[in-house]
Formats: structure tokens, C-alpha cells, sequence
């Protein structure tokens, strides 16, 4: 008697902001796969095909079953040939003949390796590789010089690239919370990017704080920082404005709020133990394999000769130490005015591709303009207010997706 398989094709909306994309992926040796593609093409600066890459792999992370045959993907959107090509021979092979080279080649090691150093981007470490420096050690070696961000970076390299745990997540909560508090009364901390999505891990952790009476929340960033400081939390810090200005927010800026929406890149140092004597982390934790450098600081840092340092200069200071009773941990803080919280939230919980994927579908679906600040009406010529996430939703007309559906 013959069996006759019933293929049933996948169906799946265009916009990642139109889908509910939980943590469980059912389809991991495929987006692996396409992320690596994906990270080494932003690596080389050809963002376009990073996107493509990433909305491919999105497509398959939000499927409810692994994918078995081709024809199963027939009619799905946003995969391209080169993302079937590669799909097709790990089904058929079990692993991608180009993946694996990529994975293996001098270049993308040493890309990987350069940009794992905190305030190093493609550029910089493009520019490295040509000058002959391929690993940490020719780094120190050299006689490159580097600013501030990168001289930490370097220093606490070992610790910055093993994952942050929610554990670890949790206990910066509290000290922030109680800084913050302490600082102003009444101001309110969410934690927000991958934590706030429910991952378990993470490269840093985001926190967006916010006071419920408009304007109370200027010059707060400072204070913030100054009482971290105090206590002795900050291994470095960086305060800038916002500079997150994308063209594509176009009309959608408003300008005069710009300068309230502050932002800090800091190193914390955290004690391996809680109050309660609890491990916070694993020794020899899961090296971090996020996207490195994506969103280095580079470009803010300044360019200031004191700031600067060669990098021979740092030792040999990123060894993990037995001894060592604090680890470095990246942490991101934002400050927002009220007006603005609700549009900041659901511009910093990511993930990176749902956020791309939103402001996409409000310029070409509804030509309107989003930004972390607010949202344009270009048809009615005016800003749309939202106090809430769903209010933003419902502006757009999309369904509400959950922070924890939004992992695209
Ligand atoms: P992670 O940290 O590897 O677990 O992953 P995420 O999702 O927390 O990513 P992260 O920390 O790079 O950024 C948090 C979210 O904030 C991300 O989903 C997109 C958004 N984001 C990152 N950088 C900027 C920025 O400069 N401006 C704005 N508006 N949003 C940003
Ligand atoms: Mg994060």
C-alpha cells in the first residue's frame, strides 16, 4: 500500500510586525545558518543583504513544526533564492557547504574576534584586518590607538563576551532601581530590550527610565550616573544624546524634544554573589554569539588625544582571574520623557528585526512615520499620541503582538 505524503504549505504574513514570533523555534539549524549569513554581511557592511538574511530566518522562526520538504516553504515570503539555496542543501545534506567555510575562514574569525571588542564596528575592524591584526594579541602588539570605549572593551573583553543571565539581569534591576529612586523619587525603570522579550540571556542589559510628570525627567541621566558612580558601580560610561536619527523617520522627529532623549553605555562591575550568597552566573558560561558590535558606540565616542591609549598599552587584562569576586557586565540606559514613554518602550524592546519591521510597515503601509519618539500622520499632516504599546498598535492598524511574541 503506498503512503502518499500530503505536503501542507506554511502560510505567513510579509511583516514580522504582523506575525507572533514566541522564543521557541522550531527551525534553529536553519536561522542559525541564515544569521551567520546575515551577521557576516553586516560585517562587511552590506546591510541590504543583512536584511534580507534576517527577515528570511524571521520567516522560518515564527513556522510551528521544522520544515521538510521545499515545498512546504512554496509561497512564504521574504525568502530569497540565495536563502532557499541554502535551506534546500541543509535539508538535503544536513549542514551548508557555504555556511560552513564562512564559519571557518580566516577573515570572518578575525571579523568575529575584532568586533567581540566593545566599541568596535565593521569599520574599524575592517580596517585592522588589512593592517594585519587578526587577534587580540597583534592588537596589543600594535601601536593602533584606541578610544576610551575600545580600551575598556579590551581590558574587560573575557567578561563582556560570555552572556549575560537573567540572574545577573535581575540583581542590576534592583541596584538600579534603588539608584534611580534615590535620585528622584517617583521616576519609574522598565527593563526593556531581550530581557523584556523573555530571553533568558543576553548580550547587555537595556533599562528605560521615565518620570510620570513631564519634564521631571531632565538632568536625570546625570544624576543617575553620578550616583552609580559613587557606589562604585561603573567601570565606564558613556552619556550621549540620542543619535539614533535614521532618515527614514523623516517628518517624524520631533525635533525639539530631541534633546531630553539621553542614553548611557556603561560597563557595570557586578559582585558574583547576590546578598543571599547565590551564584549569579556560571563559571565558563556559553560565550556570547549575539551580533557583536551591531550597535557599538564607535561612532559617538570622541575623538579626544587624551581619551586615547595604544593598545599595547592594556596588558593582558581580559584573562579571567580565579580570584576575581565582580564580573563586567554591559549595561544600556535610556531616559525618556513621559510624552514620549510609550514610543520609547516599543522602540527598545526589539527585537532588532520587529522594530525594523514596524517602521517598514508604517511608512509603506500606512505612510506614516515611526520613530522611539512618536508616530506621523503623513495623510493627516500631524503626530498621533499613544500613552501604551497597544495604543501604537491600533494606530497602525496591527494587532497587538506581546513583548514575548516579538522575537523575531
Ligand atoms: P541582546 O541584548 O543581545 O539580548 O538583544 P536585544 O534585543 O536586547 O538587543 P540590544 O540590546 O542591542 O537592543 C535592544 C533593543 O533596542 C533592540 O531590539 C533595538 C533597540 N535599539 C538598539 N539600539 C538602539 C538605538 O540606538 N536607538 C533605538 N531607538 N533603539 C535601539
Ligand atoms: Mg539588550
Amino acid at each position: 500500500q503506498q503512503i502518499t505524503e500530503e505536503v501542507v504549505a506554511f502560510s505567513v504574513p510579509s511583516y514580522a510586525c504582523q506575525r507572533r514570533t514566541t522564543l521557541e523555534n522550531h527551525n534553529m539549524v536553519l536561522t542559525d545558518a541564515l544569521s551567520l549569513l546575515a551577521e557576516n554581511a553586516e560585517l562587511s557592511e552590506e546591510d541590504g543583504r543583512g536584511v534580507a538574511f534576517r527577515r528570511a530566518a524571521a520567516v522560518l522562526k515564527c513556522l510551528p513544526e521544522p520544515v521538510r520538504s521545499m515545498a512546504q516553504l512554496r509561497g512564504l515570503p521574504c525568502l530569497g533564492d540565495h536563502s532557499l539555496r541554502v535551506i534546500k542543501e541543509i535539508l538535503e545534506t544536513g549542514a551548508s557547504s557555504e555556511v560552513e567555510s564562512m564559519r571557518e575562514s580566516e577573515r570572518y574569525k578575525a571579523l568575529k574576534v575584532l568586533t567581540g571588542i566593545f566599541g568596535v564596528g565593521a569599520k574599524t575592524a575592517d580596517r585592522w584586518i588589512r593592517e594585519g591584526i587578526q587577534d587580540l594579541q597583534q592588537l596589543r602588539d600594535s601601536e593602533q590607538t584606541l578610544n576610551r570605549a575600545q580600551q575598556a572593551g579590551l581590558e574587560h573583553y573575557h567578561d563582556l563576551n560570555q552572556l549575560v543571565t537573567k540572574a545577573e539581569a535581575d540583581a542590576i534591576s534592583e541596584i538600579m532601581e534603588r539608584t534611580v529612586i534615590s535620585v528622584l523619587p517617583g521616576a519609574q525603570m522598565t527593563l526593556i530590550g531581550g530581557f523584556r522579550r523573555g530571553k533568558q540571556t543576553g548580550h547587555d542589559i537595556d533599562f528605560l527610565i521615565t518620570h510620570p510628570e513631564e519634564g521631571r525627567e531632565e538632568g536625570l541621566m546625570s544624576k543617575v550616573v553620578s550616583c552609580l558612580e559613587a557606589q562604585g558601580f561603573l567601570l565606564y560610561q558613556k552619556t550621549t544624546r540620542n543619535s539614533y536619527l535614521e532618515s527614514s523617520s523623516g517628518p517624524g522627529r520631533p525635533s525639539s524634544n530631541m534633546d531630553r532623549f539621553e542614553r548611557c553605555f556603561s560597563i557595570f562591575k557586578l559582585a558574583k554573589e547576590d546578598k543571599r550568597g547565590e551564584t549569579l552566573m556560571e563559571d565558563g558560561a556559553k560565550t556570547l554569539n549575539g551580533d557583536p558590535g551591531s550597535h557599538s558606540p564607535s561612532s559617538g565616542q570622541s575623538q579626544a588625544s587624551g581619551d586615547r591609549k595604544r593598545a599595547s598599552e592594556d596588558g593582558a587584562k581580559d584573562k579571567p582571574s580565579k580570584h576575581k569576586r565582580w564580573r563586567a557586565v554591559r549595561v544600556d540606559l535610556v531616559v525618556s520623557p513621559i510624552s514620549q514613554f510609550a514610543f520609547a518602550l516599543l522602540g527598545w524592546t526589539g527585537s532588532k528585526l520587529f522594530e525594523r519591521e514596524l517602521r517598514r510597515w508604517a511608512g509603506h503601509e500606512r505612510s506614516m512615520s515611526l520613530s522611539s519618539h512618536a508616530l506621523f500622520d503623513s495623510k493627516q499632516g500631524r503626530y498621533l499620541r499613544a500613552t501604551s504599546e497597544e495604543e501604537i498598535f491600533a494606530h497602525l492598524g496591527l494587532e497587538f503582538i506581546p513583548p514575548s511574541e516579538r522575537n523575531a
